[in-house]
């Protein structure tokens, strides 16, 4: 888009804007500590690098479609990786998962992985000037078949998942020391039964077990942090899942862990905006797994809809942004998978901005004073003032491409790079 248009439509915008007390250049100067976690799955889905044509198994998600151009290799979702960094604003963070190891050829089983498998990618996020986050891979295995890991009864698959954990937390707090901001692991299992099961609690009881064995060691915060990711129900787990919220919520909140909230882990009824509040009234920190679920937990890409709306808007009304960490979690393999990993975080983020031009006190003010017709007239208004005008300042001051440009650059990624992948 034209640039001399972008800036006459924020100086308007502006203007707008300052009628009801919200400061534009403020609100984009917040954006700066909106990071957002990128997560590599979204370019191959959820395959990873452990043989050469490896694929997401059991575990309870899925991904649907077979666009072409999935990325087969560490040199492409690298390629895909730096695409996708060129078209978002701000500065964003790498979230890989295990299965992602720099492998070499080699057969490196889940309980045989060390940091040096990862140092080509603490290198290429050195290189982007970017933070790095991980996740332990508990699915997608033979010893994950039975659809139990961590609180697997058969006791040597427990123990190989214990050890699994365990190393990738050494990873990760190596990661963090040395790219100089801690690095969160992410522990998310798919442990539950397809039917009703008997021994509920004897599984949780192993489930808790495991994670004190696997989280024995204590790493410094500035290395590494532990989040612990909750789940309603899987595909094929649709009857109880080990790992709950209120499973998780008591084990973040006793072991001073952070809990991971996926929103498409709730009863779709649920939202995870109003969560964060209650959360973070107990535990330190709260990291987000932020998707769009359809009927089921779908990990559809990310649109600016009200789930993510009042996610982002409870974060900057509260100034939580310190305290929460962002990451995404959506796989569409039916679509562009370049282009959907695009729009989606491009989406996240406009939910971030459209929160910091809120007159967050004023509403609090006509709350406090029982207006409540006022205040929802005011968060109607709210919704159709001139944000997309703020919205290109910002990515035009970011140099990435603003408006539906982003659209033209993809079609040529694809042309030039992701139509010629076998
Ligand atoms: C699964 C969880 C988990 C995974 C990723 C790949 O339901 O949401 O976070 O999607 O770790
Ligand atoms: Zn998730």
């Amino acid at each position: 888009m034209m640039s001399e248009l972008i800036k006459k439509a924020y100086e308007i915008a502006k203007e707008q804007y300052a009628a009801i007390g919200v400061d534009t250049d403020a609100a984009i100067a917040k954006m700066k500590n909106v990071n957002i976690s990128l997560h590599c799955w979204q370019t191959d889905d959820v395959g990873g690098f452990e043989t050469p044509d490896a694929e997401l198994s059991g575990g309870g998600i899925q991904t649907t479609g077979n666009y072409p151009g999935k990325a087969t290799s560490i040199a492409e979702m690298r390629a895909d990786l730096e695409k996708v960094l060129s078209l978002l604003p701000g500065t964003q963070r790498l979230n890989l998962h295990a299965i992602y190891g720099d492998f070499q050829g080699e057969k490196v089983d889940r309980d045989q992985i060390e940091p040096k498998h990862f140092q080509s990618w603490i290198d290429w996020c050195k290189a982007q000037g970017i933070g790095m986050d991980f996740n332990a891979s508990c699915f997608s295995h033979d010893k994950a078949a039975d659809g139990f890991t961590l609180s697997s009864k058969n006791e040597e698959n427990r123990k190989f998942w214990v050890e699994h954990v365990k190393r990738c937390r050494a990873i990760s707090a190596e990661i963090g020391k040395q790219l100089g901001t801690p690095c969160v692991h992410n522990t998310w299992i798919p442990d539950g039964s397809k039917d009703t099961p008997i021994d509920r609690n004897g599984l949780r009881a192993i489930l808790k077990k495991s994670l004190d064995e696997a989280m024995e060691i204590d790493y410094p915060k500035e290395c590494m942090k532990d989040a612990v990711e909750s789940k309603l129900f899987g595909i094929g787990a649709e009857s109880m899942t080990v790992g709950s919220h209120d499973f998780y919520l008591g084990y973040a909140i006793s072991r001073n862990k952070l809990i991971c909230l996926d929103n498409g882990h709730f009863h779709p009824t649920e939202q995870v905006g109003d969560k964060i509040s209650s959360c973070l009234q107990f535990i330190d920190e709260v990291l987000l797994h932020v998707t769009r679920p359809i009927r089921w937990d779908s990990d559809h890409v990310v649109t600016l809809n009200e789930d993510v709306q009042l996610i982002a808007s409870e974060i900057i009304r509260n100034d939580f942004l310190d305290r929460v960490k962002i990451g995404l979690d959506f796989f569409d393999a039916s679509i562009n998978r370049i282009g959907a990993y695009v729009t989606g975080t491009r989406a996240a983020m406009k939910a971030f901005l459209i929160a910091a031009l809120e007159p967050t006190s004023d509403l609090v003010k006509l709350e406090e004073a029982g207006k409540n017709f006022e205040r929802l007239a005011m968060l109607e208004e709210l919704k159709t003032m001139p944000f997309a005008a703020v919205w290109d300042y910002y990515c035009l001051q970011e140099g990435v491409a603003t408006g539906m440009d982003y659209i033209a650059e993809i079609q040529q990624y694809e042309k030039d790079v992701l139509s010629k992948r076998g």
